[in-house]
């Protein structure tokens, strides 16, 4: 790929594995969805349409936040992600994009296509639909300049509303869009009797490759008790893997690891220990710009030291991440996310359990004031959160001490003083 192509993708903000699939493609089709979950109608459609218009490549792109799904239940992104991965795999013109994925709010595909459009010039895009989801087409952001980006591939569908659609195709030509038929046959499968079958226990085998059916399985998905459930912890993990560095990701797993541990000691739930230990630096290392749009996205308040400082916020960040990106919905997990820098006054057992065990993981190096909460960890929680908080107080460097940790520091001294008194 010419460097210019190269930097024009990159420009468009499109993720690196698409810059390295997009290269040199002169021909792309688009397969956008909710894929929740992807099944053999939309993988039929795409080949169909792969091999009638002779496409280089086929980006399959589950969307992030769907207009037309507002306040509806949707499977967590990095499932429908992974679900499609799995599906495509096998194809090697097929190719899975997280670029909506990644987009913050509402996704539209005309946002979509322009920065294809930006990344891939001098290339084709032909976006490929079902009849039932083309029939509304202009109900969708910027209808008219979707027609200029790209052309539209429509498979048919049974159920589809044929006068409704005949006319979209008329008013679509009128305004000089280009749509090709595809002549491949209708497939009766769509994602809402797959759920409804998942829902109820019945195979969904065949309908959807193996793999996805596996994996529907194996995390009960969609089964109707499971439905406020978060990502599963491991799975979390794969994810994390991918965006932390290597050093980040073994503290978060040691984190996990040592959280579970003092949990068992202090009589907290260890699963959600656990949980949390992993969830702990979701936000941590993403460069300040990431950071700062994500709370501002979260509605997370930027002010105070917060504003110099701006890693200081990771954790409630972090924990806005589990609770949008990863459905976790458990409390306590996500304050201890949220605190687990900086303490706060009133501490459940679980934040204490996950700042010390932040403090203290056994990849964290062999500290005068590490070691020292190491040794009050074993046998006095409370007494590894004064040690770990008077550290922090003491290193106060720049001024940027969040004043959480004073307060938290003040409180649980007083506590324990009066404690004392009582008794
Ligand atoms: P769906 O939610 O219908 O996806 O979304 C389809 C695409 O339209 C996504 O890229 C959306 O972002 C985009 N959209 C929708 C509404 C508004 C806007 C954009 C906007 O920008 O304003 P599904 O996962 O349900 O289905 C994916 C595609 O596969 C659809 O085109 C659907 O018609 C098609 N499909 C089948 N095609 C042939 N045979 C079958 C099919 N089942 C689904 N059995």
């Amino acid at each position: 790929m010419k460097k210019s192509n190269e930097e024009s993708i990159k420009k468009a903000g499109l993720p690196e594995t698409d810059t390295v699939r997009l290269a040199g493609a002169k021909r792309i089709g688009i397969m956008g969805g909710t894929f929740d979950p992807i099944h053999n109608g939309h993988l039929a459609a795409a080949e169909s349409a792969r091999a009638e218009l002779r496409l280089d490549v086929v980006l399959f792109i589950p969307a992030g936040n769907p207009v037309f799904k507002q306040g509806k239940p949707l499977t967590p992104g990095a499932l429908r992600f992974e679900m499609t991965r799995l599906a495509t795999a096998s194809n090697p013109a097929f190719h899975v994009s997280r670029i909506e994925l990644d987009r913050e709010g509402v996704t539209y595909t005309v946002d979509t296509l322009r920065a294809l459009r930006s990344a891939c010039p001098g290339t084709q895009l032909f976006f490929i639909t079902g009849a039932d989801a083309f029939a509304d087409v202009l109900r969708w952001r910027e209808a008219s300049a979707l027609f200029k980006l790209a052309a539209f591939v429509v498979a048919g569908r049974p159920g589809t509303d044929r006068k409704q659609l005949k006319e979209v195709i008329a008013k679509v030509r009128a305004m000089n869009g280009r749509i090709k038929m595809l002549d491949c046959p209708a497939v009766d499968i769509s994602s809402s009797s797959l759920r409804g079958r998942a829902a109820s226990g019945l195979p969904v085998r065949y309908l959807t490759p193996d793999n996805v059916a596996g994996f529907i399985e194996e995390h009960r998905l969609y089964l109707k008790e499971r439905r406020n459930e978060h990502v599963p912890a491991d799975e979390i993990l794969k994810i994390l893997r991918n965006t932390q560095s290597a050093k980040r990701f073994e503290h978060t797993k040691s984190v996990a690891v040592e959280a579970r541990r003092l949990a068992a000691l202090y009589g907290a739930d260890e699963e959600n220990a656990y949980l949390a230990g992993i969830l702990h630096d979701a936000a941590r290392g993403l460069p300040d710009d990431k950071l700062l749009s994500k709370a501002r996205r979260y509605g997370v308040e930027i002010n105070g030291v917060a504003a110099k400082r701006p890693s200081l916020i990771h954790g409630l960040v972090g924990a806005e991440m589990a609770r949008h990106e990863f459905g976790v919905r458990n409390q306590d997990v996500l304050n201890a996310v949220m605190y687990h820098t900086t303490g706060r006054p009133g501490m459940s057992k679980l934040e204490k359990v996950v700042l010390v065990a932040d403090y203290i993981e056994p990849t964290r190096p062999d500290r005068e004031d590490v070691i020292s909460v190491r040794a009050f960890a074993e046998t006095d929680l409370d007494g590894a959160v004064i040690r770990a908080l008077t550290e922090k107080i003491a290193f106060n460097r720049d001024n940027s001490l969040h004043p959480l940790s004073q307060q938290a520091y003040e409180y649980m001294v007083d506590t324990i003083k009066s404690e004392k008194e009582d008794t």
